[in-house]
């Protein structure tokens, strides 16, 4: 047998970025493992990824260029050739630029992080042709935007540091699910005596393994991180010398955290004020101390802040003194990419086109032309996304979706929620069958991905559809003419050797062990920002959707829901392998004993969870995962696998964050009510 082994690594949104060896058995690749020399990875990958031949080989994977011929949303279509499916989509396209380009939006996500079927061809391609630009909301700009102000970047401790702290909060973030990799390390750290403390509104199978649980109330971690300061302050547990030398601003900061007693804290986070007083004891006094932050406290409207905020605190105490104290929330800024090389903004030519927020796109989509807005959109080419499942409110993305006046193309491997709304489905490899480059936002190193096996069928990469679309619309640039190797050679600077990374498949970045031992921030003096350019000291933001923020909507929608990720999907993906489908069950919503009782709701019954903007049902669990006022709808369903068509998005809205223009999924008040 002719066995070969690819390096490879794994694509999805998700903080490991695994390094991964693909065995390749005549032309077929029969088994993916993590790299036992890749110190984040271990040589393990989890459930879904160790399962990653069962999605490549998936029976409904996408074979062939497709056509609509039924209504938008459908799903019918029928099989068409490449060339006629381009020469149509470019004849379109060409149409509607003669217009207005800016009529035209691409829409893409995080199907894969790759540096090249990422958004390398496409930008230049969009950018070439004057397209509306697209604000990559989604996800992790609110958070993103606090790093920025705060620390100058988005940078934090080496995951591997963890596992020699001595106290490790987990804050907003279920790692067993979402971050596996960095929680073997916070294992380590606690066999070695460390005491984990994770800060989350549910009881996650990673709460039940940490010493201590705060299942505070969704969106108020800025009121928990203010409170913790003023204890910090009153107790002595400042390192004034870091303060002095290494922060700027702390006599404002300082005078908002002197508001925050215990008891107001405990009570807008719905604690206790001595489990108040007990964490910042801990954060005190126990040395060195690590904060691992993650997205999921972040999708509410202060999501900026209570980020701000609580990156403040390792500054705080010196905790940065360590190489195993600090925080890390996203590693993003530390690899040095040549983003222009790789999107050729040049291509603009001067012209600088619209910009819409990826997280409105449902009102975007429904919006006429007008002298601020722009054109209405009239064209959507989406790639490694799935809008109509993940995007908020989704009534809305999908009547936008269905608009008969609009042209859609969706480059999927699967015919997703999206994809039924296509005019045109262009079929793309999986990360077995292309080229790419990684870089990872929760550790410290960067990853090749070489193609294990031919594309299946008639699919293509992202970068070879782009490069199709480009020679049809007669981009005759000579940066369309590059392959994925010539581009992914130009991916970094000479901090990177190519060479090594192509022989090895990941090299570690040069980033210092304890990057903020004694400042050195890259913000424009070297200090921590506690007030940066433009912004006063951060203070708590309430939810735009909370009993103390909207009692008049809260007496109609007493419960805040929050929709954090199944641990066998990623985001939507994966929700169509059978096996991991099967693991995860059905769609449910967890609601706790007692607000079960007083609606009189049955554990197991199909309930309706509804709002003023929709209605989304599935199963109810009682269970108390969920704390007293609070529901969990884990995420993110596939509509057209849900009991009635929908799923979470129906429910949630599309108000921005504070900071970064972000959605604010866990934002949301609903009723639950029998079926
Ligand atoms: N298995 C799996 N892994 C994933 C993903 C997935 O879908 N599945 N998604 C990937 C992506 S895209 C991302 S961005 C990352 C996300 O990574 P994380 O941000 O770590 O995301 P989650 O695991 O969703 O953890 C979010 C946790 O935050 C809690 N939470 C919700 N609201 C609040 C709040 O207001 N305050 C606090 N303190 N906690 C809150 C939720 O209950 C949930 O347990 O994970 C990535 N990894
Ligand atoms: N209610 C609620 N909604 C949420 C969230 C939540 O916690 N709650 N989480 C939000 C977050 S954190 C995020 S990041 C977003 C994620 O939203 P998306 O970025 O849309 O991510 P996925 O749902 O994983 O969909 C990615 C799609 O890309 C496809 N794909 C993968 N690789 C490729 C490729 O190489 N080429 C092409 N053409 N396609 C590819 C996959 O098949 C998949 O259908 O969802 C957000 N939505
Ligand atoms: S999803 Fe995350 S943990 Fe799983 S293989 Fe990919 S990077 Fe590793
Ligand atoms: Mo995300």
């Amino acid at each position: 047998m002719n066995a070969q082994i690819i390096h490879a690594a794994c694509p999805h949104d998700c903080p490991d970025t695994c390094a991964i060896r693909v065995t390749v058995e005549n032309g077929v690749a029969v088994r993916v493992q993590g790299d036992p020399d890749h110190p984040p990875t271990h040589g393990a990958l989890c459930t879904k990824v160790a399962r990653y031949t069962e999605r490549v080989y998936h029976p409904e994977r996408l074979l062939h260029p497709l056509k609509r011929v039924g209504p938008k949303g459908s799903g019918r279509f029928e099989a068409v050739g490449w060339d006629d499916a381009l020469s149509a989509i470019a004849e379109r396209l060409r149409l509607i630029a003669a217009r207005d380009p800016e009529a035209i939006l691409p829409y893409s996500y995080s199907g894969t992080l790759g540096l090249i079927q990422g958004e390398a061809m496409a930008s230049r391609f969009f950018n070439r042709l004057g397209a509306a630009r697209l604000d990559r909301t989604i996800c992790a700009s609110a958070g993103s935007a606090a790093l920025n102000a705060t620390y100058g970047s988005r940078v934090g401790m080496h995951v591997e540091h963890f596992q020699e702290s001595r106290l490790i909060l987990i804050w907003g973030s279920n790692s067993i699910a979402s971050n596996l990799h960095f929680w073997t390390f916070a294992q380590a750290a606690k066999r070695a005596g460390a005491k984990l403390i994770c800060i989350d509104p549910r009881r996650t199978e990673t709460a039940d393994k940490c010493h201590e649980h705060i299942a505070l109330l969704p969106g108020t971690d800025g009121a928990l991180a203010l409170g913790v300061m003023r204890e910090l302050l009153l107790n002595g547990w400042l390192d004034e010398d870091y303060i002095e030398r290494y922060t700027d601003g702390w006599p404002a900061l300082c005078e908002v955290a002197q508001a925050w007693t215990a008891e107001r804290t405990a009570e807008v986070c719905g604690l206790t004020a001595e489990v108040v007083r007990a964490l910042a004891c801990d954060y005190g006094t126990l040395r060195p101390a690590a904060i691992r932050v993650n997205y999921g406290m972040q999708r509410v409207r202060g999501g900026g802040s209570a980020v701000r905020l609580i990156a403040a605190l390792p500054c705080l105490t010196g905790a940065w003194r360590h190489r195993a104290g600090g925080l890390l929330m996203s590693n993003s800024g530390w690899p040095r990419v040549r983003r222009a090389a790789l999107e050729r903004p040049d291509l603009l030519a001067g012209r600088t086109p619209r910009t819409i927020n990826m997280s409105t796109i449902g009102d975007d989509l429904l919006r006429d032309g007008s002298a601020d807005f722009g054109p209405k959109i009239a064209a959507l080419i989406v790639y490694n996304s799935n809008p109509v499942a993940v995007a908020p409110e989704s009534s809305k993305v999908v009547r936008g979706f269905a608009r008969e006046d609009l042209f859609t193309v969706v480059l999927e491997q699967f015919q997703t929620d999206t994809a039924d709304y296509a005019d045109y489905i262009l079929p793309a490899t999986t990360q077995l069958e292309h080229f790419d480059v990684h870089t990872s936002y929760g550790h410290t190193y960067v990853m090749i991905n070489e193609p294990a096996v031919a594309p299946l069928g008639e699919t293509r990469s992202n970068s070879a559809i782009f490069r199709g679309l480009a020679a049809r619309m007669g981009y005759a640039d000579a940066c369309f003419g590059e392959t994925d190797e010539q581009i992914g050679a130009q991916a970094f600077d000479a901090s990177v050797d190519f060479a090594a990374l192509r022989r090895d498949g990941w090299v570690r970045l040069d980033v210092p062990e304890a990057p903020f031992a004694a400042g050195g921030f890259p913000t424009p003096n070297g200090r921590a920002q506690f007030c940066p350019v433009g912004m006063g000291a951060a203070d708590f933001i309430a939810p735009y959707e909370s009993r103390g923020s909207a009692p008049g909507l809260a007496a109609r929608f007493p419960l805040a829901m929050i929709s954090p990720p199944a641990r066998h999907f990623l985001n939507s993906s994966f929700v169509n392998v059978t096996s991991l489908r099967s693991i995860e069950g059905e769609p449910l919503l967890e609601m706790h004993p007692r607000d079960a009782a007083d609606r009189g709701l049955r554990d197991a019954t199909l309930v309706r969870t509804f709002n003023d903007r929709g209605e989304y049902r599935c199963k109810l669990s009682i269970t108390d995962r969920a704390r007293p006022g609070v529901v969990v709808g884990l995420g993110v369903w596939w509509r057209k696998l849900g009991p009635a068509g929908t799923n979470v998005n129906e429910l949630t809205h599309q108000g921005l964050t504070d900071l970064g223009r972000a959605a604010a999924f866990y934002d949301c008040l609903v009723e639950v009510a029998a079926v």
